[in-house]
């Protein structure tokens, strides 16, 4: 009887202690001015690469003007492995990857994406939203945040600092740690129906920066996501150049879900 005395004595004990760490995390993703670590693309922690393309959208060159068609540089195939070359997703565009190897939420960062930003008086960036599914057709998007207020315009530069869970926001890559998803409380994690210990798939979805415009992008926490916008070339959008992957299960990753489900739930 002592014995149970004892537990159940500590077991209230413990109970507000247990709620007081978790809940504060848990019930809210605020922006408290956190950045992304910066990868080279020749970084020892990365393991494997996206091996597979999945599917592809590509958007517009410019959302708001149809005429001038989409975004047409570069193939899918260029994001494979650790390939320099791009591929142009243009305005709102996606491509859908399956990776070499089963990511999953290890310490710290577990993925990055890399982009073709480059600098002068600041970064040129042109950022995308980063998904991820164990399943192949249920996608939950990296928590991202935006501290830029400004239209930035065709060739304008940003700072690093201002987004956060944004890909291409870099001169290098992106690092992503999948933890974020659980500290955001997403629904499609708290379910289940997102394994953060066996992602499989990724998607990168362009951002439509235009921040007053009735495309706009809106990061987490609701605000728009302020990247150069309209950008009406056969480059634009986000200019994707390799996906690596740092914590993996060690397993090699299958494709669950065909395009055709994937893009029915997407659009
Ligand atoms: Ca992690
Ligand atoms: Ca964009």
């Amino acid at each position: 009887m002592h014995f149970f005395k004892c537990s159940f004595k500590c077991f209230f004990a413990l109970v507000p202690a247990v709620l007081l760490t978790a809940l504060p995390a848990f019930a809210q993703f605020s922006d408290s001015g956190q950045i992304n670590n910066e990868y080279d693309m020749g970084d020892g922690s990365i393991v494997a690469w996206a091996g597979g393309v999945v599917g592809s959208a590509v958007g517009y060159q410019d959302y708001q003007d149809p005429s001038l068609g989409y975004a047409s540089y570069g193939t899918v195939n260029n994001v494979l492995g650790s390939s320099a070359d791009i591929f142009s997703l243009g305005d709102g565009g996606s491509i859908t990857l399956l990776l070499e190897m089963v990511l999953s939420d290890g310490p710290g960062d577990d993925f990055i994406v890399f982009e073709n930003g480059f600098e002068y008086n600041g970064v040129f960036m042109e950022l995308g939203f980063v998904e991820v599914s164990s399943d192949g057709s249920t996608f939950a998007r990296l928590p991202a945040l935006c501290r830029r207020t400004t239209q930035p315009g065709p060739w304008d530069t940003s700072d690093p600092a201002d987004f956060y869970n944004l890909a291409g926001n870099f001169l290098g890559g992106t690092g992503f740690d999948l933890s974020d998803l659980v500290l955001a409380g997403h629904h499609d994690v708290l379910s289940g129906a997102v394994n953060l210990d066996a992602i499989t798939t990724l998607r990168i979805v362009d951002v439509v920066g235009d921040i007053t415009g009735p495309g706009g992008s809106v990061d987490w926490l609701g605000r728009p996501v302020a990247d150069p916008y309209p950008t009406p070339s056969p480059s634009c959008g986000m200019d994707l150049k390799a996906v690596g992957v740092i914590n993996t299960t060690g397993e090699v990753a299958s494709q669950a879900a065909s395009w055709d489900q994937v893009k029915s739930l997407f659009r």
